[in-house]
């Protein structure tokens, strides 16, 4: 079981795509659990990923391949991570901050509460503070989830959560934040009612907030 997922991990560092995709096939059909292969093959490796990039080891193209690999695996546990029959348990606005395009995590996070039962609106990447609340003003939604990786675009989860004050949504919607450099210290000093530091415990997370077991 190690060595596929090593195996995925290598490939995924290395950005080679369809390895990936065959690769994290052949998991699935040895039998490894879904959320092992995602945890320990795939997020392990974009880790890794991240610190080369950190120590200028690899270079922005090499990012985006492990990336586009990122999702390769990610195409193939999806249908895994998501039940479809489940009774609808609330809806979550979801998506990154406006100035920020990384969405992997946060995709991550909306497929893990479509399989909790949750309707998602995803309103992408690159998000403006105005769309979150717009979206909200549309559609039944409990709880705003926003995600940012650059330490630039946390701000932006600032603005959202004081724009849901100015309209007098608090209370009526829950904010939840997260992503890389975002912490429960900055979620409280925002006054974001959750923070959850992967997505497995954004669900939990998000049931909290909206009452479900
Ligand atoms: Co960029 N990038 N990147 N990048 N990138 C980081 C974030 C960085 C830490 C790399 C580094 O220097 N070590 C660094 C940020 C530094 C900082 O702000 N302090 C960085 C930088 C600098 C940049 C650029 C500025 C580079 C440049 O242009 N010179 C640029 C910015 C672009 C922009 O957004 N405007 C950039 C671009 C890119 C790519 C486009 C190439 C690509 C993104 C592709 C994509 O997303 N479609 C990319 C990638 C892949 C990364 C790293 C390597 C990996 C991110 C990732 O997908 N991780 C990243 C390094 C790192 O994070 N270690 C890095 C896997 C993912 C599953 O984890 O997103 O953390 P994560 O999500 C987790 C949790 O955080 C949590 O759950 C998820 C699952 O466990 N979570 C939530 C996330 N959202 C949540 C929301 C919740 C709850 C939990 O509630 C709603």
């Amino acid at each position: 079981m190690m060595d596929i997922l090593a195996r995925i991990s290598k490939s995924l560092i290395a950005g080679e795509e369809e390895k990936v995709g065959e690769l994290t096939d052949a998991a699935i059909t040895q039998g490894v659990p879904p959320k092992q292969i995602l945890d320990e093959g795939l997020i392990a490796a974009m880790a890794v990923v991240g610190d080369r990039f950190k120590a200028h080891e690899i270079f922005l193209p090499d990012v985006l391949l492990a990336a586009k690999a990122m999702y390769a695996g990610m195409d193939r546990l999806r249908p895994l991570l998501v039940t479809q029959d489940l009774p609808t348990r609330g809806t979550v606005v979801l998506g990154s901050v406006q100035g920020d395009l990384h969405d992997i995590g946060k995709n991550l996070v909306g497929i893990m509460l479509k399989g909790a039962g949750f309707e998602v609106i995803d309103l992408g990447n690159d998000v403006a503070p105005e769309k979150f609340l717009e979206a909200v003003e549309q559609h039944r939604v409990q709880v705003i989830g926003m995600s940012a990786l650059l330490t630039t675009t946390m701000p932006v989860m600032k603005t959202v959560v004081e724009m849901v004050k100015e309209k007098g949504l608090t209370g009526r919607v829950k904010v939840i934040v997260g992503g890389a450099p975002v912490d429960a210290d900055f979620a409280r000093r925002i006054d974001a009612d959750a923070y959850g530091f992967d997505a497995a415990n954004a669900v939990e997370k998000v049931k909290s907030l909206t009452g479900v077991s």
